[in-house]
Order: C-alpha cells, then structure tokens, then sequence
C-alpha cells in the first residue's frame, strides 16, 4: 500500500520500457491527448496505489464478468494488482469472516481515501430486507461503506439507475446509490453492463490524477458518453441513405443495413459501443445484428417494448428515409441536439494502436 504504482510494476519484474507502453495506453484508455503521456508517466510514479472497495448487491454480476473478461494486460495487472482492491465479494479469493475483516481493515486504515465501486441497485421496501449479507442490508453496507470514501464509482446501470430491480413494478423498491448517499462525488458508469475498458479508464483516471473526470449532466464521463452509440455505428451510412433492415433473418440485416426499424434505440443512447466495442474489439450488439435496446439509459427496461421502431428522431432526417409507422412513444429523451457525427467521431481503438506506436516511437524521450 506504501509503495507507488511505478515502484510496483518495476518490483513485479516489468521493464522501464513496459512500464511506459502501459502510460501511453492507459493515456488513451483515459480518452486523453498523447500529449498527456508524460503527465501520466509522472503521476504513476509518485502516487501511492490507491484502494479500491467493491461492493454487489441486487444485479447478475454481468457488470463484474464484463469487466474480467477484457484480455488487455491491463485490467490483470494495474486494476487487479496495481490497484489495491482490498475487497469485492465476487473477485477476491478470501471469503467470509477473513473477507469482512479485509474490508473493515482497509476501510478504516484509508478514510477518506478510497475509491467505493458499487454494482447493483439497492433494495428500500420493507427496511431493505430484499437483499441481505451475513444478515446486513444493503442499505447499511452501502452506508457505511461509503463514509470513509473519496469518491464513488457506480458499475452499471443496475446501481447508476436502478437497473432492471427498478423496472414497472420495482417489487423490492430499488434505487441508485445517488438517492441514498448525497454528500460524496458519484460517477455514473452505465450499461447493462458496461464496456471493460470504460470501467478500467475510469477507475485509472481517479487513480493517476485523484480528481474525478468531467462529467455529463447526468453524471457519466464525457469522454466516454459524450456521444450516441448511433453517432459510431457502422451501419450509419445505411442509414442516411434510407437502406433499413426489415427483418432480423433477412439477407439486408445481414448486409449492414440500419436495424433503426427493427427498434434500434442507438439514437438516443449514449454510450461508446461503436467505438470501443466488447472483448477487446470483437463486436457489439449491433454488429451482431441485433438493436440497440439503449441499455446505458435510464429506465430503459421501461421503454418498451423492444424490437419497435422508434416513432421520431428530431433532426435525423429519418421522416425522408424511413416508414412514419412508429408505435413507441418517445419521451423527453429525444429531445437533444442531433449531431451528425460520424466523421469526427474519436475511434478509441485507433488511439490505443496509435498510443502504442507512440509509446514505442518516444520511449527514450518520456522521462
Ligand atoms: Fe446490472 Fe451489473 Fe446489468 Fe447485470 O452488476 S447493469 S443487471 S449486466 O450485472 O448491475
Ligand atoms: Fe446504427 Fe441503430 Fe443508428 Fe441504425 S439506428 S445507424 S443500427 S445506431
Ligand atoms: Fe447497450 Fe446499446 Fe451499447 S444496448 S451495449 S448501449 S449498443
């Protein structure tokens, strides 16, 4: 816990020379400029590990397996180890009573200063007895888990929104962590579940500078929903031209062809699917040919039903190109400005080819 994020990587065998490839990607994980390298270089290797507690509580995990699940060293090597992760009920080999003393050590030795991640929504009806651990509510967990943080970090939509516990009936009364705890700085990582690399960017951002990144009026880093997933879809073209798929099996879908029809939600999500994509770049669910059901949104499990289209989209030219037959009313979540931003959009896994070249090429000159 004493020594620098530097000093680890170096005691753990890597060379100077891997140490600054690692900067220079997570200077693009970060989404910042390659100008920003030296100023990560200098922050790993005076900053201290910083802990990190982790909590679960009503979700399917999805949010833990996506984040694993990222073969980039660095998730294993600076998340996993760098990072001091001192509890997570999921990942941890200790469990039980050895776990619970792990977290009330760490908890107490770094108030004020860890980072708290919480995934899952938190249950309020009937005391909060829907979801217990060792006989403690979520509720008083989180509580007193969040007293002695410096900043929350919530994985999911489950815990930035209330995810799919807070649907049409919410049965249990589940919540987000911003309407329980008030008085610390909370960023919002959505998506059922989110993309792995957004997480680690996020946490490494908190990690290298100690101040949270800038964030949308909702609460989620620019850097990463600053834009909407339809904004970096490939089928985008398809789209402008008026080129739709009709339906899932058809040989249009398969082609490219705009899914818009088929209930894609892309144009009001916010996320960086397009760009970022899950397992290391493989593909997203559009690319798998399915829509977008805009899972990094609020309520989205309540904007149903999936798989219809859209009625409007303001500004997207779609009332030129497509059928007006829209059965699902939009609400106010249509309202933003459309911007037509393909062409400017940052391709993420471009920058981390290009961080890496960089990295290579500059070795000698980063100090
Ligand atoms: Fe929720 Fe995450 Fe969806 Fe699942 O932990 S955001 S249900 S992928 O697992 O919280
Ligand atoms: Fe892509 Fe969906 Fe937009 Fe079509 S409507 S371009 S499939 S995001
Ligand atoms: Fe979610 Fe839509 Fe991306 S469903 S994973 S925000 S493409």
């Amino acid at each position: 816990m004493d020594k620098t994020y530097y000093e680890n990587i170096i005691q753990k065998g890597y060379t100077r020379r891997q140490f600054l490839k690692y900067a220079t990607y997570m200077t693009a994980f970060m989404g910042l400029k390659f100008s920003a390298v030296g100023q990560v270089v200098e922050a790993l290797e005076t900053k201290k590990r910083i802990p990190v507690i982790w909590e679960h509580f009503q979700e399917c995990t999805g949010c833990s397996e996506s984040f694993i699940r990222s073969d980039h060293p660095l998730v294993a090597d600076i998340i996993l180890d760098k990072i001091s992760l001192d509890y997570t009920d999921t990942l941890m080999a200790a469990s039980g009573h050895n776990a619970e003393a792990a977290k009330q050590k760490s908890m107490k030795e770094n108030y004020g200063k860890y980072i708290l991640i919480v995934e899952g929504a938190i249950p309020m009806k009937d005391n909060g007895i829907y979801c217990t651990i060792a006989g403690r509510t979520a509720i008083e967990i989180l509580k007193e888990s969040a007293a002695g943080a410096a900043a929350i970090i919530t994985f999911g939509s489950c815990s930035a929104w209330g995810g799919v516990q807070a649907a049409h009936p919410n049965p249990t009364g589940a919540v987000p962590v911003d309407e329980i705890i008030k008085d610390k700085p909370i960023i919002k990582v959505p998506g059922c579940p989110p993309i792995s690399e957004v997480m680690t960017g996020v946490v490494l951002h908190y990690a290298t500078f100690g101040t949270i990144p800038k964030l949308d009026s909702d609460g989620r880093p620019k850097q990463f929903y600053g834009k909407r997933v339809h904004d970096s879809c490939y089928r985008r073209a398809n789209f402008d031209a008026g080129l739709f798929a009709e339906s899932f099996d058809s040989e249009e879908a398969k082609n490219g062809h705009c899914l818009y029809k088929l209930g894609c939600r892309g144009p009001i999500s916010y996320n960086a699917c397009g760009t970022m994509e899950w397992n290391n770049g493989v593909s997203f669910p559009i690319k798998s040919g399915y829509p977008c059901i805009g899972c990094s949104e609020n309520d989205f499990w309540d904007n149903s039903p999936f798989y219809e289209q859209l009625e409007n989209i303001p500004g997207a030219g779609i009332g030129t190109t497509a059928d007006k037959i829209g059965k699902v009313v939009l609400g106010t979540a249509v309202a933003g400005t459309v911007v037509h931003a393909l062409a400017t959009n940052i391709a993420k896994r471009k920058e981390l080819k290009e961080a890496e070249s960089f990295g290579e090429k500059n070795k000698n000159n980063i100090k």
